[in-house]
């Protein structure tokens, strides 16, 4: 095992305070904790941007919190939060800025990059989307034949495709529903074709949205979309009418055939997976309408400046962040599930896998020093109260231990009878049972039988965050996501490392493009992997000969 590099936050005194106090928490039960503060519930609540954290129903004490916050500040927390702001080169392995925050930055902020005020220019390109957008919500943007649009179909994959795609879902309450919105990702041929498959190539418009315009799968699946609309058009003039790009490389999207007129850009400052509020949220802005797209923008700019200003203990990316941390690496979980109470919001936890994953799934730190702790965990869930029919039996009664977000609203955005309370009746009686249980004595004073009543009895002791909301509206969704993408930062400047790159996704799509030709053509070369891999390679061949 080497040793920590300088700056691993195993050398903080507080990481060493909160691993002899981990071991005490562990005999403690959130029943105690209740039982000791007749106020808890009260006291860990929290609200900014619109959102209430209830933060009690956590294995903390006092104490706890305070070791947290003294680990935060002696991290280095507020100088990195400060450098994301000031538009410096966190990103030190790509050598970039990570300014997501100047794409919701007001008309009238100013943030210089490279000596350059960036934020006139995300408001040109911005106003230059909603021109666009709603040319095409007042069909006066035609298809080729003159017919009006009424499929936008976005093609992108990773970060050009899970942010549009989550929140166009999130949001369809407020979309247009003269226009249907497809997702296509996959390389996969399936995706592109149930995607158009009850579409009409004169009546769709494709959005290649892709930051480098080089990946594999977004211009395969766009060169078979120009093909389509091709042979249903039969004029490459067609492809000025049904393409638009969302793009940092100018160069190969004219390359590809798309007018630079229907080019929308963002910057190599924007990560990916930080960039739905970059032009990769045109289809969204075509969907919900540039008015609401901007309250979006407010929503994530409110809590951008709640981060930047307010004092850790008060702070909610950093609260959320540092229980995470605690539970990660001190408490021994490895998951940590999100369930939205809110069909809308069915992926969201898709969309959050990435931002968490991707961002702080990482071994080494800043200085390339094997990290010595658990970083990033593994972040999953799905919408309730579906889930609770499936996969809460583990996280009531198995033995793991699963730290959960709950998300809820008060206002339904389609009030049908009970429907409403019904959730939110199941929402709050979740987070309850999770955290107090049901002890066998009281099982089997309810009439269960005692052989059962292990069976029926739960532990409890689960921790969760509950986070209420008045509504999903636009403004609340943009609050929630920079919520969590601060939360994300906040995890990965206390382990130091860094959250904005991605190199492991590299290995995998390097091997693939040398697989590609021993399995395409006729005379393929003899594959030349291990055993296992060659023999696959083999075995497929033979079976694509067969058919
Ligand atoms: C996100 C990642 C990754 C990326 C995709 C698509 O942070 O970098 O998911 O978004 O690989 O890349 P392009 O937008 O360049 O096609």
């Amino acid at each position: 095992m080497t040793s920590p590099g300088a700056s691993s936050p195993t050398r903080n005194p507080a990481w060493k305070a909160l691993a002899a106090h981990g071991r005490e928490i562990e005999q403690r039960h959130l029943r105690e904790l209740f039982a000791e503060d007749a106020g808890r519930g009260e006291r860990l609540g929290l609200e900014a941007a619109g959102l209430y954290l209830d933060y009690s129903k956590n294995l903390v004490t006092d104490e706890t919190l305070r070791l947290l916050l003294e680990l935060a500040e002696g991290s280095g927390l507020r100088k990195r939060i400060a450098a994301m702001f000031r538009g410096e080169k966190i990103n030190t392995t790509e050598g970039r800025a990570a300014l997501h925050v100047a794409l919701r930055a007001p008309r009238h902020a100013s943030i210089v990059v490279d000596g350059e005020d960036v934020v006139p220019a995300v408001h040109a390109v911005l106003d230059r989307m909603a021109a666009f957008s709603e040319r095409l919500r007042g069909g006066e943007w035609k298809g080729y034949t003159g017919r009006r649009i009424r499929n936008v179909v976005n093609i992108g994959i990773g970060g050009s495709d899970l942010g549009p795609m989550m929140a166009t879902e999130a949001l369809r309450h407020y979309s247009d529903r003269n226009l249907r919105f497809g997702f296509v990702s996959n390389v996969d041929g399936t995706d592109f074709a149930e995607t158009v498959r009850d579409m009409d190539p004169e009546e769709t418009l494709f959005v290649v949205c892709s930051k480098t315009f080089t990946t594999l799968e977004t211009l395969t699946n766009a060169r078979t979309a120009r093909a389509w609309v091709l042979a249903a058009l039969g004029d490459e003039r067609a492809v000025a009418k049904h393409f638009a790009a969302v793009s940092t490389n100018a160069g190969e999207v004219t390359k590809f055939g798309i007018d630079s007129a229907n080019m929308f850009e963002f910057w190599d400052w924007v990560g990916g997976r930080y960039s739905l509020d970059s032009a990769v949220g045109l289809s969204l802005m075509t969907a919900i309408g540039p008015q609401r797209f901007r309250e979006m923008l407010a929503g994530f700019h409110a809590m951008d400046e709640h981060f930047r200003t307010a004092p850790f203990e008060r702070n909610l990316p950093v609260l959320l962040g540092l229980l995470g941390i605690w539970y990660g690496d001190f408490l021994g979980a490895q998951t940590h599930a999100v369930l939205p109470y809110d069909r809308y919001l069915w992926r969201l936890s898709a969309y959050l896998q990435q931002l968490d994953m991707e961002s702080n799934g990482k071994r080494v730190d800043l200085d390339g020093n094997a990290v010595d702790f658990q970083t990033g965990p593994i972040l999953w869930g799905g919408p309730g109260t579906n889930g609770q029919h499936a996969y809460y039996q583990l996280i009531h009664q198995g033995t793991q231990r699963i730290p959960c977000d709950f998300i809820g609203f008060a206002l339904s955005s389609n009030p049908l009878g009970e429907h409403h309370d019904l959730l939110m009746a199941n929402f709050f009686a979740q987070t309850e049972a999770l955290a107090f249980g049901k002890t066998e004595e009281e099982v089997v004073a309810e009439g269960v039988p005692p052989h059962q009543a292990p069976h029926r009895s739960f532990p409890g002791n689960h921790p969760t965050n509950t986070i209420l909301a008045e509504r999903l509206t636009p403004e609340t969704l943009g609050a929630l996501i920079a919520l969590y993408e601060h939360k994300v930062f906040v995890q990965g400047s206390i382990w130091h490392i860094n959250s904005f790159d991605q190199w492991g996704v590299e290995l995998g799509k390097a091997l693939a493009a040398r697989i590609v030709p021993e399995l395409s053509s006729e005379a393929a070369p003899e594959p030349i992997h291990d055993s296992s891999t060659n023999a696959l390679i083999r075995r497929y061949r033979r079976l694509r000969s067969q058919s």
